[in-house]
């Protein structure tokens, strides 16, 4: 391979020498083998330049003015949302890529069947050649970051080359990016390499497009080595391989190898009027509810809900023998329709200024819009493509996964325990879904093991989050469909070898399912959902508590008669009725997809699972 120019490896320091900001690196501080990893993706990929992040406010502040003068994003009204950008991505590159995201393990089985398969030899060659030479005419940035709070038992480091400034500027919001985190490093700690390249080289004086990025794309990841490639998208899981590519994908691999959980879980401290506080992981699909949750003002008097995390939660036994758990992430990559002061406060508090918001429309004095934040459209906007756009025009203002990138630190709800090294103690677990019929707004598991059935066999109608169509139903166990780095058989083996290991330590949290997104003949939701959703929360610490009686249904525990608090609320009986409903010859067909979903499995379907499911038939044939 010939270089067409050797890169220069400068450090921060160096490339704002007038400033004598702190966490500047100094040569010695780069780690040998991180050092050596960017030369050699630097020698494949041939930036014209390297930065190495150092994650200090100048140089953020200096990426978001490079950001506005390359037209990628633009600088809202300061008097109406400070220090706030609005991004418009591309057209075709507006959510992640299931079916362009690969597990390439050495075998085929390993990946099993709910994930694309690559054989890692071949895929290797495939990168290599769309890589050679795909950052020219781009700086290539080195973004070193931590996922969980530095000094944490449960933390875990990695390292993401880019030369996407965009994706800088959101690593920097969603983990603790920078020289602390290449310090770690040197220290000692491992490091997972993930390797991002939007695809779009420029040749010399080529002008620069707003948001580069390729038709060809890839996000592969390779479990054996904890390696992550990702080419030719800019947009939130793709490019922010901190996130999903790591603390969930290859995180995975290393909690089954490590003997912990890497979760699509959102992480809740709920308070009783007692004063007595629980925390809560809830596991929800995409754009099915985990950020609204983990930001719920409860409708109830006496009650709070303290966030900790929105989207990832990794759980560990700990010394103490208890369930813990820690927010990996730093910030919130939330989506925006549906986000108001009425359904969600918090969030509309959180975003007050310093957001980066991508895909929303805007309004023409210059602050942002989406479906869902005022009951009626103001009378002209810009839209997410960046036309000019009034109400009636029959296409949506902003895109349905249009996203806010705010750092968690904002969040008034955020837990003062947010950030504790050693993690919260899980009191209980939470599976949800998107379901207009069949599921009842809250069951209560029988035990563990019942709970990890409930967990695999959650389906949910398909959000925009991901390409394909929305409303779709599909089998999401465990929300990780998109999301597991290896056999997803192997996976529900790990969380029942969990549960015994959980049943030799002192308590063994509850598990709960539930489903706000129930509808009625009209097509209406039938429970209000957002705040009134403390209801359900007061049930399950009820249960806890051992005051809440339930009763039996085929599912599992449902609320007995008059259980579930619904003081004040407009809720006829029949509604009620409605939303607990069990249909068992709905409940039959249903089975019957559970029956082929786990046959996908083969022998790797741990036993219990079918033992669960017959239980499961049984019960409705009774
Ligand atoms: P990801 O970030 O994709 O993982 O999504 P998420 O699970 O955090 O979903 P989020 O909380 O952002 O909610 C997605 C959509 O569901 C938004 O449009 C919300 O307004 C809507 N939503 C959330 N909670 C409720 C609820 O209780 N009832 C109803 N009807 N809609 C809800
Ligand atoms: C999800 O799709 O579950 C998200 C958004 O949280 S992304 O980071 O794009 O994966
Ligand atoms: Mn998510």
């Amino acid at each position: 391979m010939t270089l067409l120019e050797t890169p220069r490896i400068h450090s921060a320091h160096e490339a704002t020498a007038a400033s004598s900001a702190p966490g500047g690196y100094d040569g010695r501080a780069i780690p040998a083998d991180v050092a050596a990893w960017v030369s050699d993706i630097a020698e494949l990929a041939q930036p014209a330049e390297i930065h190495w992040c150092d994650g200090s406010t100048r140089e953020r502040h200096e990426l978001l003015q490079q950001l506005v003068a390359a037209g990628t994003i633009e600088q809202l009204n300061p008097e109406l949302r400070p220090y706030s950008f609005v991004a418009r991505s591309h057209e075709g590159d507006v959510a992640r890529l299931e079916s362009r995201t690969f597990i390439c393990s050495q075998d085929e089985a390993d990946a099993g069947p709910t994930n694309n398969w690559r054989e890692p030899v071949a895929m290797r060659a495939e990168l290599t050649a769309v890589f050679r030479g795909t950052m020219r005419g781009r700086t290539m940035y080195v973004v070193p970051f931590s996922m969980g709070p530095i000094g944490s038992p449960m933390a875990k480091m990695g390292v993401q080359v880019t030369d996407s400034p965009y994706v800088v500027v959101s690593m920097g919001t969603m983990t603790r990016m920078g020289s602390a985190a290449l310090d770690a490093i040197a220290a000692g700690a491992d490091w997972v390499p993930a390797v991002h390249s939007v695809g779009a080289p420029l040749a010399p004086g080529e002008h620069d497009v707003a948001w580069p990025c390729n038709d060809a794309k890839y996000v592969a990841h390779f479990p054996e080595t904890r390696e992550i490639w990702s080419f030719g998208s800019a947009y939130g899981g793709n490019a922010i391989l901190a996130k999903k590519a790591f603390a969930l994908r290859i995180a995975s691999v290393q909690a089954r190898d490590e003997g912990w959980l890497a979760e699509h879980m959102l992480l809740i401290k709920v308070t009783a009027p007692s004063g007595k506080a629980y925390h809560l992981a809830a596991a929800f699909p995409s754009a099915c509810g985990k950020t609204n949750l983990a930001m719920l003002t409860p409708s109830i008097p006496g009650w709070s809900v303290e966030t900790i995390g929105d989207d990832i939660a990794w759980l560990r036994i700990g010394a103490d023998g208890r369930l813990r758990a820690i927010n990996p992430e730093a910030g919130f990559f939330g989506v925006a329709p549906g986000t108001s002061a009425t359904t969600n406060p918090t969030a509309i508090d959180t975003l007050w200024g310093n957001t980066i918001f991508t895909n929303v429309a805007t309004t023409d004095d210059g602050d942002v819009w989406w479906e869902g934040l005022t009951p009626t459209p103001p009378a002209h906007l810009t839209d997410w493509r960046g036309r000019s756009w009034t109400p009636g025009s029959g296409t949506r203002a902003a895109h349905p996964n249009s996203r806010f990138t705010v750092s968690a630190r904002q969040c008034p709800s955020i837990a003062s325990t947010w950030e504790d090294p050693e993690g919260v103690v899980v009191d209980a677990i939470v599976f949800g879904g998107r379901r207009a019929s069949n599921v009842p707004l809250v069951v209560e598991a029988r035990d563990w093991d019942h709970g990890v059935f409930m967990g695999a066999t959650i389906a949910s109608e398909q959000t925009a989050a991901a390409e394909g169509t929305v409303g779709e139903l599909r089998r999401d166990p465990f929300a990780m469909l998109p999301f597991c780095g290896y056999n997803m058989g192997d996976y529900f083996a790990h969380w029942l070898d969990f549960g015994r290991r959980l049943r030799r330590s002192a308590r063994v949290p509850r598990v709960f399912q539930v489903n706000w997104f129930r509808k009625g003949a009209d097509g209406s939701f039938l429970w209000p959902g957002f705040g009134d959703n403390a209801r359900v929360l007061q049930w399950m610490v009820e249960r806890l508590e051992g005051t809440a009686s339930a009763d039996e249904s085929p599912l599992g525990c449902v609320p007995a008669a008059d259980g579930l608090n619904l003081d004040g609320l407009d809720l006829d009986d029949d509604r009620v009725r409605e939303l607990f409903a069990v249909d068992p010859a709905a409940l039959r067909v249903e089975v019957d997809d559970i029956e082929r979903f786990f046959a996908t499995f083969g022998e790797r379907l741990p036993a219990e699972l079918p033992r669960q499911f017959e239980l499961l038939r049984a019960r409705l044939d009774d």
